[in-house]
């Protein structure tokens, strides 16, 4: 099947007619279509159409954008098992997890459908008599949003969904291992009565297309989530072109378990904080902070609940752990485990690619443990982005923060502990943007601000109430009805105060 490019109200190829294939991760075999791979000019095109939506859609009453999004959820809804397993299909997580990541999606729709009905300003008296003082918000532009392939509908929705309801028109650039399911959103969008030029897709590379949207002189606010690396890049140069931009890029998220915990709570949390996605999150547990004292117990039954975990492709009933998303992802996962095993790390479980019968046509590999992990250790401090866990063992919890605390990564952490007061304190001295007690360090919520400290963000949030900050500039009216020149800071303080 061929796929297109939505630029300019219309389903086109790429104007050079190059196309990409994208492929089944966990059976290369199975073709799911190619793609247009696109160039700068098929993003000028883009970005020409996306400013005439712009005006039109500015012009939209916050409430009607609304509704435009409450119907683009009810549609997901809808379509929630089908759109989960074709997610699959291209990206490789079990369904079970597609479906949750639609429904994040869906949530994010709904949340912002009655936004349409706040994004509130304020009212503040005036110093002055007779003169009202107030803020409101207006859109910005056209928005560039750059996405990852790991959550491949819930991510662009965080982007695109209060972007669009803000006001501004967007031009989304998809992972190229994910383009099937940005198409489907975006003919959702158009389904439910959004303005065609309110919304372009342009598919394609990230150094050809991100590339050219960063440097765009008419997008004045870029949205990217992905690598560190790439992140310092796009950030380069939206700080030259003076544009707004939010950052959500890596993490190095860890687990903390304390010899008061509930054992049984904390395997099941971080063999689903570790393994779940492949651990391909940016909120993934890949490391593991356990006290001395349930140390040893902890990680044996770890080792032993990892290995049976069963592999293979997502759309089987049954499998809980699916394929990495391409053959340089399990490359890079493989050279990880070697760098554990030079610098002293033992592997207990896993350290292989996994192979044998319907695995070999994917890229699988196999949940990895890797213990006497020293806070040194590179497999301590860089993403891996896949299915390895650190474990890294510790005195007390004053440590264990003070490792958690020792990367250049700030996204999410996890502390599970009985005592109350530990608790409060670790979500005090923990530098992460999001802290779980008792719950492992994935599973954020649609209506809560995401996002991370120090190399993980540049201080923006997606989600909640906080998004909407970022896809709208604050403007401030005053309004004198007094009928006289009165000047602030000045005729109101006529005497010299001493
Ligand atoms: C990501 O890891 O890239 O909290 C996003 C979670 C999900 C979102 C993760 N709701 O794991």
């Amino acid at each position: 099947m061929e796929f297109r490019n939505f630029i300019n109200g219309r389903w086109v190829p790429a104007m050079s007619g190059a196309t990409f294939e994208n492929r089944n991760p966990a059976d290369s075999r199975d073709l799911i279509g190619t793609f247009p791979r696109s160039a700068k000019v098929d993003v000028d095109e883009a970005v020409a159409s996306a400013k005439r939506g712009f005006a039109l859609w500015k012009a939209t009453p916050a409430p009607a954008r609304g509704d435009v999004l409450r119907r683009v959820g009810e549609i997901m809804l809808r379509r929630k098992d089908e759109i989960a397993d074709l997610m699959t299909r291209e990206m490789g997580k079990p369904v079970a997890e597609t479906k949750g990541d639609v429904q994040e999606g869906i949530d994010t729709a709904f949340y912002a459908a009655t936004e349409g009905r706040r994004l509130f300003g304020h009212t503040v008296p005036s110093e002055l008599r007779d003169k009202w003082a107030m803020s409101f918000r207006r859109p910005i532009g056209v928005t560039g949003l750059i996405t990852p392939f790991n959550f491949p509908l819930a991510i662009p929705t965080w982007k695109a969904f209060p972007a669009l309801l803000c006001g501004n028109s967007v031009v989304l650039k998809p992972a190229e291992d994910v383009p099937h399911t940005a198409t489907v959103l975006v003919e959702i969008l158009l389904e439910a009565g959004l303005p065609p030029e309110v919304i372009q897709l342009v598919h394609g590379m990230g150094e050809e297309v991100g590339k050219a949207l960063v440097e765009h002189p008419d997008v004045p606010v870029i949205s990217f989530t992905g690598s560190t690396e790439t992140g310092r890049l796009v950030g380069e140069t939206c700080g030259r072109m003076h544009k707004r931009l939010s950052l959500e890029m890596g993490g190095k998220n860890a687990q903390i378990v304390l010899d008061d915990a509930d054992v049984e709570l904390a395997l099941e949390g971080v063999l689903w904080g570790a393994f779940g996605t492949t651990g391909q999150r940016c909120t993934a547990t890949s490391r593991l902070i356990v006290q001395a004292g349930i140390h040893d117990t902890l990680v044996a039954e770890l080792a032993k609940r990892a290995k049976a975990l069963r592999l293979g492709d997502g759309r089987t009933a049954g499998t809980d752990v699916g394929p990495l998303v391409h053959e340089a992802s399990r490359a890079k996962v493989e050279s990880y485990v070697g760098i554990a095993r030079e610098q002293g790390g033992d592997i207990v479980t896993g350290g292989a690619r996994a192979t044998g019968g319907t695995l070999d046509h994917g890229f699988f590999f196999q949940p990895t443990i890797v213990t006497k992990v020293d806070r040194t250790h590179r497999v301590a401090r860089e993403e891996i982005f896949g299915p390895v866990l650190s474990v890294i063992k510790v005195k007390d919890a004053d440590e264990a923060f003070a490792i958690n605390n020792d990367v250049p990564y700030g996204l999410s952490s996890s502390v599970y502990t009985r005592d109350v007061n530990t608790a409060f304190r670790a979500l005090t001295l923990l530098d992460n943007g999001i802290t779980y007690i008792n719950a492992p360090t994935i599973g954020a919520e649609a209506h809560l601000p995401f996002g991370g400290v120090k190399a993980t963000g540049n201080g923006h949030r997606e989600g909640g109430w906080e998004v909407y900050d970022f896809y709208s500039e604050t403007k401030v009216g005053y309004i004198d009805f007094s009928g006289k020149l009165q000047r602030a800071q000045i005729d109101n303080y006529p005497v010299e105060h001493a």
